[in-house]
């Protein structure tokens, strides 16, 4: 009898601490809402070190940058013709999905079991891929999105035609990229919402990008967990199947959909403040590191982009803090042990 009392009352003050934790965490969220609104500062012409510094780097907001581009051979050259002279038969990387979804939480139709899905990633040459860019039939969505420094790779022969880095970027940063990328694909590849532990500069050269966003601050609203892993593979038949990795590595994601919400399933992104931005021909966006972002695109000849990924800084209250706040959501809140002793430092890209 007392045995039992104890326990309804040890049940009882949990349920309180994760109620308060709850009111909190709301409270956070409302708090910085309320200081920053959802505005996104913009600048008509490249700023200097000092001013993206004090206005967004140090706050931690994002900006939307004109300007930055128009001196970049790129911006004029990179037409189809010259893409297909200066790239050619080069092998480059392309991820097939069949859903556009790369990199994105999926139902296995077989088992009825979630998965985070990688792509299909396929090694093709340049002008095949192009051809699939400008209308050419494909049954599957097809993204050049590799990542790792890609333009410094396998297209490093467009290296040239842009800047090394974004000069007052590094100078207010004290350095350089560590990576730059470059993002050829269509409207039918969308990326899902994650973040990344990076400072983000994104360039759109071809088409437009629209960036659906929020702060790290409100993590709390996104519903993330852990998911066992599988793979795209291409059957012999020529269509893509889900293949499940090893069940013991589980990735954390979330499944929300920031411009069409669940709210059933997602009940916390109520308190989400999601902000959408467009990004269009000779544009840049920065966007912090840590803010989540899902992207769509959409252009007649597919879209390009070259963004700079640079470091951010560890030794700011940034990293602990975004740390901190998935230990308290997912480890007091949810109980989920194994999503609160991931890393955010290693987070999907
Ligand atoms: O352009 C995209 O599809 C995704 C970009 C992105 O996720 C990033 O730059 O971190």
């Amino acid at each position: 009898m007392v045995t039992h009392y104890r326990q309804n009352s040890t049940r009882t003050s949990e349920a309180t601490v994760k109620h308060k934790l709850h009111k909190e965490l709301q409270a956070l969220v409302i708090e910085y809402q309320e200081l920053n609104g959802i505005h996104i500062k913009r600048y008509e012409k490249p700023p200097s070190a000092l001013e993206i510094h004090r206005d967004c780097i140090s706050p931690g907001r994002p900006a939307v940058i004109k300007g930055v581009t128009d001196h970049w051979p790129a911006a004029k050259g990179w037409t189809n013709s010259y893409l297909r002279e200066t790239l050619g038969d080069q092998e480059i990387t392309v991820a097939i999905t069949p859903n556009g979804l790369a990199d994105a939480v999926t139902v296995d139709p077989v088992s009825g079991q979630e998965y985070f899905v990688t792509p299909y990633e396929k090694k093709m040459p340049f002008d095949k891929f192009l051809d699939i860019m400008l209308g050419e039939k494909s049954e599957y969505p097809h993204y050049a999105s590799l990542q790792n420094s890609s333009l410094t790779t396998e297209y490093g022969a467009l290296m040239k035609d842009v800047d090394a880095d974004i000069p007052w970027f590094s100078e207010a940063l004290g350095r350089k990229p560590d990576a730059i990328n470059f993002w050829f694909g269509d409207k039918r590849s969308k990326t899902c919402l994650h973040k990344d532990p990076y400072e983000n500069c994104y360039a759109v050269v071809r088409g437009t990008k629209t960036f659906t966003i929020l702060p790290p601050i409100e993590y709390y609203c996104i519903h993330e967990s852990t998911y066992p892993c599988a793979t795209y593979v291409m059957n012999e038949g020529g269509k893509l199947q889900l293949s499940p990795l090893d069940p013991s590595i589980r990735t954390p994601f979330t499944t929300v959909d920031p411009c069409a919400p669940d709210l059933e399933r997602h009940p916390r992104f109520q308190h989400a403040k999601p902000i959408t931005v467009t990004v269009s021909e000779g544009e840049m966006l920065y966007l912090p590191a840590f803010w989540m972002h899902q992207v769509t695109q959409d252009g007649p000849e597919g879209v390009i982009a070259v963004n700079y990924w640079y470091d951010l800084d560890y030794q700011s209250i940034l990293y602990p803090t975004v740390n901190h706040l998935r230990r308290l959501v997912a480890g007091v809140l949810d109980d989920n042990e194994d999503l609160a002793g991931c890393d955010s430092s290693d987070e999907e890209e």
